[in-house]
């Protein structure tokens, strides 16, 4: 495992974890969810259905796979186990990755306008310098990204073998 996945993945739970009380739960989903779908106003209801359905997902894997000591809760300690596992959860990150990336994508081109990229994800939590950062490593044309190289950004961000990677500019 690479130190710079485990920032990685550091970084997320820290972000996930939308109420703050340093465990992560079903709630911190159900908020991070409107949050983000909140940043996606041009986008129809089916997205949105299919972005709540990724984060509910993404929930019920990680209380699934990591709430070792079984209180229904996910603990940092618990989670830093999902990088030594990775392909139990490459589906959830999967679906994951394309449905933010196909909110960012309303109109169905196949490419994010810098904007969108940014209200997603400054909804989630990143901070706006990082965020710019990774838009111009995706390597833009006319300000806008493929949503391919958005979903391939983010499954590499979980990657505990990757580093040097663009994610690791949100670090
Ligand atoms: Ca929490
Ligand atoms: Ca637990
Ligand atoms: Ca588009």
């Amino acid at each position: 495992m690479r130190t710079e996945a485990t920032k990685r993945v550091a970084h997320v739970f820290s972000l996930f974890d939308a109420n703050g009380n340093g465990i992560l739960e079903a709630d911190d989903f159900d908020l991070m969810a409107g949050n983000v779908v909140e940043a996606a106003p041009d986008s129809d209801e089916a997205a949105k259905d299919a972005m709540r359905a990724a984060f509910r997902q993404y929930w019920t894997t990680l209380v699934t796979e990591l709430d070792t000591n079984d209180d229904g809760k996910v603990s940092y300690e618990e989670y830093v186990a999902c990088v030594l596992s990775p392909e139990r959860f490459d589906t959830t990150i999967g679906v994951f990755a394309e449905a933010l990336a196909a909110l960012g994508d309303p109109d169905g081109d196949g490419l994010i306008e810098r904007p969108r990229f940014v209200a997603l994800m400054r909804a989630i939590g990143f901070q706006p310098a990082n965020i710019d950062a990774l838009f111009e490593a995706f390597d833009p044309s006319d300000d806008r990204i493929q949503v391919a190289t958005w979903v391939a950004g983010i499954k590499d961000y979980y990657a505990p073998d990757k580093a040097g990677i663009p994610g690791d500019l949100l670090v």
